[in-house]
């Protein structure tokens, strides 16, 4: 079975970028929704049911025809979640570190660069989505926007960084102020724990 990860901080740990309400109920309702919906649909087929979530997003198009597309979207939600929850701190004055800050740097020369490329491509995403950094097949980092709970896995690509972009994400704090929620999120976002995941994913390929 697939299981929901605890936060790696308390509820309020983030505030006041992010409110205690928004993640009790983004995390114990929206994300176990997704891990639950994606049991329901993978019931029976134990193989599927223990499948890291990683490989069970890179090999979506094994699955039956009949739950593929369930197993995107909660599968997906379920990825997704639990990289933004393990990408976020409260911990304060973190940077990229090590291979990760060289590649960072031959690739958006300057992180008030970078941020401005992602904030735009989060502002501007119609509807519900996410923006990500990715590792490609190649060990390039680019920025990724998906809709819905869309995976980048499914493409080939590893995200290391991902912001929701989804209204249940910012609305209690931040009603239509997207823009408000993006700049509050930068203080929030754990580099360290990115470098971590960029170095996992270039030594494994
Ligand atoms: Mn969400």
């Amino acid at each position: 079975m697939h299981k929901l990860p605890d936060l790696p901080y308390k509820y309020s740990a983030l505030e006041p970028y992010i409110d205690e309400q928004t993640m009790k109920i983004h995390h114990g309702k929206h994300h176990a929704g997704y891990v639950s919906n994606l049991n329901k649909a993978l019931e029976g087929q134990n193989d599927y049911l223990n499948l890291p979530i990683k490989d069970l997003l890179v090999s979506i198009d094994k699955l039956d025809k009949k739950i593929v597309q369930t197993a995107i979207n909660n599968g997906g939600g379920h990825a997704n979640h639990s990289l933004f929850w393990d990408i976020m701190s409260p911990k304060k004055d973190l940077a990229p570190m090590g291979e990760f800050k060289k590649a960072f740097i031959n690739t958006f020369s300057k992180m008030e660069t970078f941020k401005e490329k992602f904030t735009e491509r989060a502002l501007t995403l119609f509807g519900s989505g996410w923006v990500f950094l990715i590792v490609d097949k190649n060990n390039k980092l680019s920025i990724k926007r998906h809709s819905f709970q869309n995976s980048p896995l499914m493409h080939s690509n590893t995200p290391i960084l991902g912001l929701d972009v989804w209204e249940h994400a910012y609305y209690l704090k931040y009603q239509n102020k997207r823009n408000e929620y993006i700049n509050a999120w930068w203080n929030v976002v754990n580099w360290e724990k990115v470098s971590e995941y960029f170095e996992k994913t270039v030594k494994k390929s």
